[in-house]
């Protein structure tokens, strides 16, 4: 049987990045969303925005989509900046110093990375699961690799930034890996429904 085309429903090419390794090894030829494709983010949850994005992605390219929706809530900043990760500051760099001084005033460092995932075939919503991953926010960046918050996010009993990590770790034990865990046996279930 030929592959399946599947579209990753992002832009972000961080996220895109850590799907292509852990799509690797399915029976899936992988897409990218059209160029300059945007989707207003209504959503009020994680899961709400990732429906839009899966949905929109899968009606325009006429495939099979994959949309991720991902943020850090700081307990101490009431859950923020949650669902607005990516529009809290225009840069990661800029998200970085902001999250860093508006932290400054708190001993509670406490904070969890969720992701929402959603496979979508048309308007239709196919599979959708979470991951999550608790840790504390640094006082100041530190690693190199990954992308987004990852310099200053420490896992829970780890002492080590994401960034700090490389891919493998960051897929075992993070947010994204921790979805994609559970994504997992849905998927096949899927990929056989299709095949028979
Ligand atoms: P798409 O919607 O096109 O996928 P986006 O970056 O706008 O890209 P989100 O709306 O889901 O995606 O925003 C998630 C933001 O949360 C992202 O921009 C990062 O700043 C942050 N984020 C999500 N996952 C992360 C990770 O694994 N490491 C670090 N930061 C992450």
């Amino acid at each position: 049987m030929n592959n399946l085309s599947l579209v990753i429903a992002s832009g972000n090419k961080g996220k895109i990045g850590e799907f292509k390794k852990l799509l690797d090894g399915f029976p899936f030829d992988l897409l990218t969303q059209p160029v300059g494709f945007e989707i207003e983010e209504t959503g009020k949850t994680f899961m709400e925005n990732a429906r839009i994005k899966a949905m929109a992605v899968s009606q325009a390219t006429g495939n099979l989509s994959l949309a991720d929706d991902s943020g850090l809530s700081v307990e101490a900043l009431g859950g923020a900046p949650g669902i607005y990760s990516s529009r809290y500051a225009s840069s990661d760099k800029q998200r970085i110093e902001k999250l860093l001084a508006e932290l400054k005033p708190f001993s509670n460092r406490k904070a969890k990375f969720e992701c929402a995932l959603c496979i979508a075939s048309g308007e239709k919503v196919l599979i959708e699961v979470s991951g999550f991953c608790e840790g504390l926010i640094t006082f100041c960046p530190k690693g190199n690799n990954g992308f987004g918050y990852d310099p200053i996010f420490e896992v829970s009993g780890l002492g080590k930034t994401y960034a700090e990590m490389d891919h493998e770790k960051k897929k075992h034990i993070g947010h994204r890996g921790n979805a994609f865990k559970m994504l997992t046996p849905e998927l096949k279930k899927l990929l056989t429904s299709i095949e028979n």
